[in-house]
């Protein structure tokens, strides 16, 4: 069994559909960020950065549980485990690689700025919604060259694609007009019909 700390974020996302895609059998624990649940000493004795996603495989191959942070980290970790959406060796296994730190270190940071100079800074700032906003476009430029040749962003649906598609999921948030972009509207389509990718955007339930 593997648990699940979450909340409805796109970084949340990325392991939900990841444990969806997989069929693994996962339990999952909300972790309100908005009511600072991320500073309980529970919470950060699995998550020191104290920030979700998290996870704690108590079925790991061999030795104590496992405890997990960073959801780059976690969705490596389960890739390798469960042998499926990353290769284990070869330039497809790098390739993979290297779209999921593009992922980790542009498109989420960079998008998740613009949400939060939009949505929740108490003044406007016009020279950060600026920067953030030139570079968001400059980045979904970068990924509508890399699948204007491809059918997914690395060689097979992988957890590049995975990593990416929740946020792309908020391109309203971040105020990309997928339209502009027609590769990544193409493969946008083709992953938001998978059926572990709804389930996976669907948690945490929340009343
Ligand atoms: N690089 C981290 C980022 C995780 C992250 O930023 N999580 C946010 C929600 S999407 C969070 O828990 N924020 C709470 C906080 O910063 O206090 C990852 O990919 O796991």
């Amino acid at each position: 069994m593997i648990d699940l700390y979450t909340w409805g974020t796109p970084n949340g996302r990325k392991v939900s559909i990841m444990l969806e895609e997989l069929g693994a059998a996962y339990q999952t624990t909300t972790i309100n960020i908005g009511k600072d649940e991320q500073y309980k000493d529970e919470f950060i004795a699995i998550s020191p950065n104290n920030k979700i996603p998290a996870i704690v495989d108590h079925d790991p191959k061999g030795g104590e549980p496992v405890k997990l942070f960073e959801s780059g980290a976690i969705l490596i970790y389960l890739a390798e485990k469960f042998e499926k959406f990353l290769s284990l060796d070869g330039p497809e296994r790098y390739a993979t690689i290297q779209w999921l730190m593009f992922q980790m270190a542009g498109a989420g940071p960079i998008f998740g700025q613009v949400h939060h100079f939009l949505r929740a800074a108490p003044e406007p700032v016009p020279y950060a919604i600026n920067r953030f906003g030139k570079e968001t476009a400059r980045l979904y430029g970068v990924l509508d060259r890399q699948l204007s040749t491809k059918e997914f962003i690395s060689e097979k649906y992988s957890i590049a694609d995975i990593a990416t598609f929740p946020w792309v999921a908020r391109h309203e948030w971040h105020k990309i007009e997928l339209a502009d972009y027609p590769n990544v509207s193409r493969w946008y389509e083709l992953i938001a019909s998978r059926e572990a990718v709804k389930k996976g955007m669907a948690v945490p339930f929340l009343n």
